[in-house]
């Protein structure tokens, strides 16, 4: 679970800070009795026992009516809700406040697991009437604690409940190569080793399709584009399907003959992660490009220098001649919330999410198309700009 990112939710004052604290076993957040003291979400990385490092991210209370100001703060928290894998809301005195509603109605739309946390038990104990009531809404009573009094004991107890609510509401992406690989097939991979591939190692979604194509009983060859030609000429009448790197697409696509089917990396993760048709019907916005046009780039990794060059000039460079026309490029890096009004762009690209997990892609997706914008990735772009999307798809679809 690398990347897990757990968000905490509340009233003002409920005890969120001080959960994360009791969590991590150390005084990560501050924490007071002024109603209102954390402002903005803040990410702590926390180690939580069988679950490992992960992100905690502590938001303000979602029942701040400090004017302007107040709102705009209930507003990032529930953005924050919109990139967590599970959320914990902290609840007391018997009380599940309208905030509460709002939030747990938001995760269910996402499908986000949450737990319900009883705090302040040492004040005023969870009755039998709330947590009934709790049980027969949500199909579990929320977990007792207080972050005050918890012994080691409550601490694991509460964690053990965190881990159980990731585990069974982990999505799971279809495996890679689902109905793609006979056993004994041969897969081609072109995985080029340039200046941008980093040291000594091969990139996610690459280990990731040897493994898949393993599970499936194929072969899995890999070659850089150079020893491309040369392996065809040789054992092409072998090979079931060639996968590229999409920077490379359209001459891997001039080397490839007709007759075997090529597709790419970025296909291939969007179709794992339920995302390819919303991809397809993104595709067809990009003719509709005009002058001045906005396009926004959602790249969820901000540290690889690969992902950071093809979505900052490569892609804008193509797309742009592309079109023949001028557009804006506006990014947003890592999980960082998507500010104002969407409508006020003409295309989203995605990159292809390959540091975060599943469900944080699929619901920055869900948040994007929801808002009436269409949504492309980095390497069916690449593929549609070089004039290759429609071969390239046609293996997955
Ligand atoms: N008695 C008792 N007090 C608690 C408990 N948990 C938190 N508190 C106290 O409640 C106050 C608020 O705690 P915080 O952790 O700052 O609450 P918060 O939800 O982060 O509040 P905001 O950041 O203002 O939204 C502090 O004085 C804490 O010491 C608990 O389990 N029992
Ligand atoms: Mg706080």
């Amino acid at each position: 679970m690398g990347n897990t990112v757990i968000g905490i939710f509340g009233n003002r004052n409920a005890g969120k800070s001080s959960l994360v604290n009791s969590l991590s076993g150390q005084e990560v957040a501050i924490v007071s009795d002024v109603p209102g003291t954390t402002t903005d979400p803040v990410r702590k990385r926390i180690e939580l026992p069988g679950i490992g490092i992960c992100t905690v991210i502590d938001t303000a209370g979602l029942d701040d009516d400090g004017g302007e100001l107040g709102r705009e703060r209930v507003a990032r928290s529930l953005q924050a809700a919109e990139q967590v894998d599970m959320g914990i809301i902290v609840l007391s005195g018997n009380e599940f406040p309208p905030a509460a509603e709002t939030l747990t109605a938001l995760l269910k739309r996402r499908e986000v697991p949450f737990l319900l946390v009883h705090n302040r038990e040492d004040e005023e104990p969870m009755n039998e009437a709330f947590a009934a009531k709790m049980c027969e809404r949500f199909g579990a009573e929320p977990q007792r604690y207080s972050c005050r009094k918890a012994t080691i004991e409550d601490r694991d107890a509460l964690t053990s409940a965190i881990r159980t609510r990731l585990t069974d509401g982990l999505l799971r992406p279809r495996p890679m190569f689902d109905g793609l690989v006979k056993p004994g097939a041969h897969i081609l991979l072109v995985c080029p080793i340039d200046s941008e591939a980093p040291e000594g190692r091969l990139i996610l979604p690459q280990v990731m399709a040897i493994r898949s194509i393993l599970d499936y009983g194929g072969v899995a060859q890999a070659v850089q584009q150079e020893q491309l030609a040369a392996e065809i000429e040789t054992n092409g009448k072998q090979i079931a399907l060639v996968v590229t790197d999409s920077q490379v697409f359209a001459r891997v696509a001039a080397i490839v003959p007709e007759s075997i089917p090529l597709t790419s990396f970025s296909m291939l993760l969007a179709r794992s992660t339920g995302s390819l048709d919303v991809f397809r019907e993104g595709i067809k916005a990009v003719e509709r490009l005009r002058d001045g046009d906005r396009v926004l780039m959602l790249e969820s990794c901000s540290h690889h220098a690969n992902c950071e060059d093809i979505g900052r000039v490569k892609i804008p460079n193509l797309l742009q001649k592309h079109c023949g026309c001028k557009l804006e490029f506006e990014m947003v890096s890592g999980l960082d919330p998507i500010e104002g009004d969407l409508s006020r762009y003409a295309l989203a690209v995605q990159c292809g999410g390959c540091m975060v997990t599943p469900r944080q892609l699929r619901n920055r997706i869900a948040y994007v198309v929801e808002s009436g914008l269409k949504v492309v990735n980095y390497g069916m772009l690449l593929a549609y700009i070089s004039g290759i999307y429609d071969r390239a798809i046609k293996p997955l679809i």
